[in-house]
């Protein structure tokens, strides 16, 4: 087997300020946090933008750039950045800062769909912000759009045009029939990088007999030509971690995808979640990749041929 790529998922644009002290929304937070993940054995750095007055998601390229140059800066880390933004913002939106930045990486979300995060509401709360709230309430109305035409754009616009390789964001079967789609079109070129998006309330649910069923429809459709990662958001995250590495896969942990270290227990840190799933990576007898080896893996352009 190879070695394990750890991607980390710093701040997102699901959980709010108010949910967690420890969610990184200034850019010194986050590129700390970033580093943070990075000396703890991340590989790659999922990234959105927050405004830095309220923590309301963003993907203005001046949000961006106040923390991507300080990250580069101080870790080797392979940047990935979100074309997903927030399922509030338009696409032109989205790719604001992606396009600005021409990282090494981008997310790729492989079709439309409902995104609920209303859940979360749960329990009244002090809210810090007079935007989560809505925010939380309003995706029980709201479409997530990524049609063939969004995500060819994105394709063309990041990939042929500024180099960068993708992390194909599939929350559902039929999301991993559409990335073959664009590789029958020959769009999309192996080495082709899979995230299995899990637990999601309108994906498909962390369930491991859904992972196994994931697994076993890639092989059929991409054969030698991807790597799988699985990320399950909420309290799957760990053991769901832990089964994509048992069965050959790469794994992705981070506050973006659950603010908690065990049940009842806030996180501190993303970096405690990348050691954490470490530990399970280790014990269960695999390595961990460096950077340059998830580069090598990924066919990617390196951290020199980026704009920031
Ligand atoms: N928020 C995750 C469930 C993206 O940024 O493009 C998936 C994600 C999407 O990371
Ligand atoms: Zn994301």
């Amino acid at each position: 087997m190879s070695k394990v790529i750890i991607s980390c998922a710093i701040t997102g644009s699901i959980h709010t300020p108010s949910m967690s002290p420890h969610l990184p929304v200034t850019p010194e937070a986050i590129a700390e946090q970033a580093i943070g993940a990075a000396e703890a054995g991340a590989a790659i750095l999922h990234l959105h933008a927050r405004d830095p007055v309220d923590g309301r998601p963003s993907a203005d390229p001046a949000h961006f750039m106040a923390f991507l140059p300080r990250i580069k800066a101080g870790c080797d880390a392979v940047i990935n950045l979100s074309t997903g933004g927030s399922a509030i913002m338009s696409l032109d939106e989205r790719l604001a800062g992606p396009l600005a930045a021409a990282p090494e990486m981008a997310s790729l979300n492989m079709g439309t769909m409902n995104f609920a995060l209303y859940p979360m509401l749960g329990r009244d709360r002090d809210w810090l912000h007079d935007w989560e709230e809505p925010f939380l309430r309003g995706s029980e109305d709201l479409v997530f759009r990524n049609t063939p035409s969004d995500i060819a754009g994105i394709l063309q616009r990041l990939g042929e045009e500024r180099g960068a390789r993708f992390e194909f964001e599939c929350y559902d079967l039929g999301h991993l029939h559409m990335l073959a789609h664009f590789r029958d079109r020959g769009l999309v070129k192996p080495p082709i990088f899979i995230q299995f998006v899990m637990g999601v309330l309108g994906g498909i649910a962390a369930e491991p007999e859904h992972l196994a069923h994931m697994k076993a429809t890639a092989d059929r459709l991409f054969g030698g030509d991807y790597l799988f990662s699985t990320l399950a958001a909420g309290r799957q995250q760990m053991p769901m971690a832990a089964i994509s590495a048992g069965m050959g896969g790469h794994v992705r942990v981070g506050l973006e995808d659950n603010l908690f270290i065990a049940r009842g227990v806030l996180a501190t840190s993303n970096a405690e979640q990348v050691s954490r799933v470490r530990t399970i990576v280790e014990g269960i007898g695999r390595e961990v990749a460096t950077p340059e080896e998830a580069r090598a893996m990924l066919g990617l352009k390196g951290a020199s041929r980026v704009g920031f």
